[in-house]
């Protein structure tokens, strides 16, 4: 049949979809020269599931050093290193990257368009990606080694660094135009392709959710752009923007540096939320709770994320009234979060659950995202964080966030639509296994942090004393548990990718999910839409 005929006659879900229809290019034009997007997806997926590993065997070094007080592996300065880039690529490589692989594979399939807006320059935002990484592996082993300022590059010492910082400074310029044009795909693919009916209060969150983050994301990524650009020009072109005795002011710096920096977590978190709004309604088998109020509480927090960012900077020695704003302001983020929580609660409530391994991520997140949002709070009192900057209870705080929060909707959202993208149903058995020792190992690392943070061990030292022993040995165990849980989602994902073992999946492999990428066969064929939907 001739493609002119296929389209004249449409064709259902159910029919089968021979090799001539579905018609994939060569291997290397299909992956170096990449357009699909669902391609393009895997991609990025594979990425960040790779950087993912180079940097937990980064926090591995770190967890190794913090095992007993002492110097027992890395010099201090080495170790310094082992923070900075275990964070960029943490951030940098891992999470972001997952997000905008789960956007490019799902937004299209959730609103019946064929690819993303440009996918040509989907390919460029992918490529700019593994250079980037390769420029934060090489500063290693640059003379100096690679950046040692925390992920944050605070001036003086961002200033005074040798070479290793100018390629961290280059690869950030890097991954920003990938995340700048990444979200230019994403806005205008969602705004302009959506099927004929779906409205805008018809997209389903995961979309709504990636919409706002896309916006935020070209809010802040050039004013990052702007601060280490002024870091580089300081460093070689003799202006003075952050060096005191030039006249200029490092906390100049941390102003920069914060207003993009506190909205980044919220780009690390908001799509996450979007993940698990698909899958809690899928597992309760009811509509998600308060549709309206949750893309309204999205787009609330998005707009307040710009104004907390001196939150950050209680001990630089501001006016007491700028910490009281910063403070009720910070404070105030926790309304709209409580509204997705809230509504995550009613959701579940009454409905007919069942727990799958994607469910069981996604309640993870929600109770483990909800305690790190209240130890949040606690820091957004100015009164306390001046007694809880750079401790510990900081690195116990936003790893809860970060990791059992956008680290674990990631892997539910991957457990959620694996069936749709392989084709085969995972071992649930395995995928239960993964979530059981990843929430217990999770937990055995980060929560003696907070006590550590309390007791006053500082964050950022390779050494300390004596008495923070015991849960710094407790945590270093559960660092090393939770490393080799993921292994195990390893095998688990290659499995049913490549080993192709597994159940063949139906189309629509919950009984309880909604949305139209659940009307296409599993695997979703290669060009996804070739009559597009309508939504009624
Ligand atoms: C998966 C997502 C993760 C993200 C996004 C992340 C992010 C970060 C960030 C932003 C920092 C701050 C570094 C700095 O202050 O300069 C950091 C530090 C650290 N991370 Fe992670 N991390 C992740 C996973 C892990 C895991 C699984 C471990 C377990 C071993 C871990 C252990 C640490 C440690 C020990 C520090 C040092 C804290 C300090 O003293 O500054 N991280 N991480
Ligand atoms: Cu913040």
């Amino acid at each position: 049949m001739s493609h002119a005929q296929d389209a004249a006659l449409g064709h259902d879900a159910g029919h089968g979809h021979d090799d001539h229809h579905d018609h994939k290019p060569a291997f290397f034009q299909r992956w170096f020269m990449a357009t699909n997007h669902k391609d393009i997806g895997a991609l990025y997926l594979w990425f960040s599931f790779f950087m993912l590993f180079f940097g937990g065997l980064l926090a591995l070094g770190i967890r190794a050093e913090l095992w007993q007080p002492g110097l027992q592996f890395w010099k201090p300065e080495f170790f310094n290193q082992l923070t900075t880039v275990h964070a960029l690529v943490m951030v940098f490589g891992a999470i972001m990257p997952a997000f905008v692989g789960l956007a490019n594979i799902m937004i299209p399939l959730q609103i019946g368009a064929q690819d993303m807006a440009f996918a040509r320059m989907n390919n460029w935002s992918f490529w700019l990606m593994p250079p980037a990484a390769l420029l934060l592996v090489i500063s290693f082993f640059m003379p100096g080694g690679a950046a040692a300022g925390g992920w944050t590059l605070y001036p003086p010492l961002a200033t005074q660094f040798g070479i290793g910082m100018d390629l961290t400074i280059f690869a950030v310029h890097i991954l920003g135009m990938s995340s700048i044009m990444g979200s230019i795909n994403i806005i205008v693919t969602i705004l302009n392709m959506r099927a004929p009916g779906m409205t805008m209060m018809k997209l389903p969150m995961f979309c709504w959710t990636w919409l706002i983050t896309a916006y935020l994301l070209i809010a802040v990524m050039p004013v990052l752009a702007g601060a280490v650009t002024m870091l580089l020009t300081d460093r070689h072109f003799g202006t003075s923007f952050f060096n005191a005795a030039g006249g200029g002011d490092p906390v100049l710096f941390q102003h920069v540096f914060w207003f993009f920096g506190h909205p980044e977590v919220y780009i690390m978190i908001l799509p996450a939320f979007g993940v698990v709004s698909e899958i809690i309604p899928a597992f309760s088998r009811k509509k998600l709770f308060g549709y309206g109020s949750m893309v309204y509480a999205t787009a609330s927090i998005a707009i307040l994320s710009f104004m907390v960012w001196a939150h950050h900077m209680f001990t630089v020695g501001m006016p007491v009234t700028a910490q009281l704003f910063f403070m009720f302001a910070t404070m105030l983020i926790s309304v709209p979060t409580g509204v997705k929580v809230f509504n995550w609660v009613a959701t579940m409530w009454r409905g007919s659950l069942s727990f799958e391994t994607p469910m069981l991520f996604a309640i993870g997140f929600v109770s483990q995202f909800t305690f790190g949002g209240f130890s949040g709070l606690v820091l957004a009192m100015a009164a306390v964080d001046i007694n809880l900057h750079d401790t510990y209870y900081v690195v116990a705080h936003f790893h809860y966030v970060l990791v059992s929060g956008a680290l674990f909707s990631i892997i539910a959202g991957v457990y959620y639509w694996l069936p749709k993208w392989t084709g085969r149903m995972y071992d649930e058995k395995l995928g239960k296994t993964h979530f059981w020792l990843s929430t217990i190992f999770f937990n055995i690392t980060f929560f003696p942090m907070h006590f550590l943070g309390l007791a006053g061990m500082p964050r950022r030292i390779p050494d300390y004393a004596l008495q923070f022993s015991s849960f710094n040995e407790i945590a270093s165990i559960g660092a090393f548990g939770f490393g080799l849980t993921q292994l195990l989602f390893l095998w688990i994902v290659v499995k049913v990718t490549f080993l192709k073992k597994g159940e063949p999946a139906a189309a629509k492999p919950w009984d309880g999910a909604e949305g139209l990428e659940w009307t296409l066969p599993s695997p979703a064929p290669y060009h996804s839409w070739d009559v597009p939907p309508t939504v009624k």
